[in-house]
């Protein structure tokens, strides 16, 4: 994990434009929004579906800085005032704060279009026709009928009660559509896989997704009632349903652990090719920030 954690750093530093090129203070802040923080675990699920489907490791890296970018740029603009208002991102200060709201707006718009130039700028399919499909998975990924659309179905939600579906829907499309298009990326890079086998990638891409959301509800509970002595986290602050103050931290525990579970199901008649990908559904439910 390590070495595609280092390998993804390279590689974004190298596609993203210097601060010395004009207009320098953008270029600045897209390398301060997206450098020197994070966990990857997108790209790292990139490249554990790609190897799984036996893609060429140096379209896997294009890849998942194309996914590493959008992600970064849905942070930026999330911690804007007009959203989360959040002041500090890995431990430093949002990019608002460090440059100011209109550089952060364009940092976003600029790490979005970099990822689609970095999707359609090399080849990542010997088959012009799935490059294509890849660039338009990311596209519906990364859109009003995904993450977009998670992110405005959560501001919606504020001071609302969501059943247990609604939450669902919700985190299915903000967090949960670009960890899915991650796994089936990397796997669309490679050697062509059966629709059943590609079902069942898209399906584990789905539950981790999810698993991914109701985790990171439990770190946040936890988190604050740590530090404030509370019981719900920062989205309760901002008046936001999340798992925790929907079921409880005991069930949203167990809905974690049930939701690794049938992941690993999922991949289970891969074998040990999938082992990768078993380690990382680990991963993100042991993970702890
Ligand atoms: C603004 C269009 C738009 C979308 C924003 C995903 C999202 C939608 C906002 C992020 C808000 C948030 C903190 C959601 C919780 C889950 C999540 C995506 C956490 C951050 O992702 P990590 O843990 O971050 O992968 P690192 O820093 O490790 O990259």
């Amino acid at each position: 994990m390590e070495s595609i954690q280092r390998r993804s750093e390279t590689a974004l530093a190298a596609l993203l434009p210097e601060a010395n090129i004009a207009p320098n203070r953008l270029h600045d802040a897209m390398r301060y929004a997206v450098l020197g923080g994070g966990k990857r675990v997108r790209p790292l699920l990139v490249h554990a579906a790609g190897q799984l489907a036996g893609a060429d490791p140096e379209r896997l890296d294009r890849i998942a800085c194309a996914v590493e970018l959008i992600h970064a740029y849905s942070l930026v603009h999330d911690d804007l005032p007009c959203m989360d208002d959040d002041v500090l991102r890995r431990g430093k200060p949002t990019v608002h704060v460090e440059y100011d709201e209109a550089t952060a707006l364009l940092v976003g718009d600029a790490l979005q279009a970099l990822a689609f130039q970095t999707l359609a700028e090399t080849p990542l399919s010997d088959e012009p026709a799935v490059q294509l499909a890849m660039i338009t998975l990311l596209a519906r990924a990364s859109g009003s009928r995904g993450m977009a659309g998670g992110q405005a179905i959560d501001l919606d939600a504020v001071g609302k009660q969501l059943s247990r579906e609604e939450l669902e829907f919700m985190h299915i499309h903000k967090t949960g559509a670009l960890i899915r298009a991650s796994v089936l990326l990397g796997a669309q890079c490679g050697t062509p896989l059966p629709p059943d086998d590609l079902a069942r990638l898209d399906h584990y891409g789905k539950l981790v997704g999810l698993l991914f959301q109701v985790v990171d509800d439990i770190l946040d509970a936890q988190a604050d009632t740590a530090t404030l002595g509370k019981t719900a986290g920062k989205d309760a602050d901002h008046n936001k349903p999340t798992y925790v103050t929907l079921l409880g931290m005991a069930d949203a525990r167990a809905l974690a652990e049930s939701l690794l579970a049938n992941a690993r199901s999922a991949i289970a008649p891969f074998g040990e090719q999938a082992a990768r990908l078993d380690e990382l559904a680990s991963f993100i439910v042991h993970r702890r920030f």
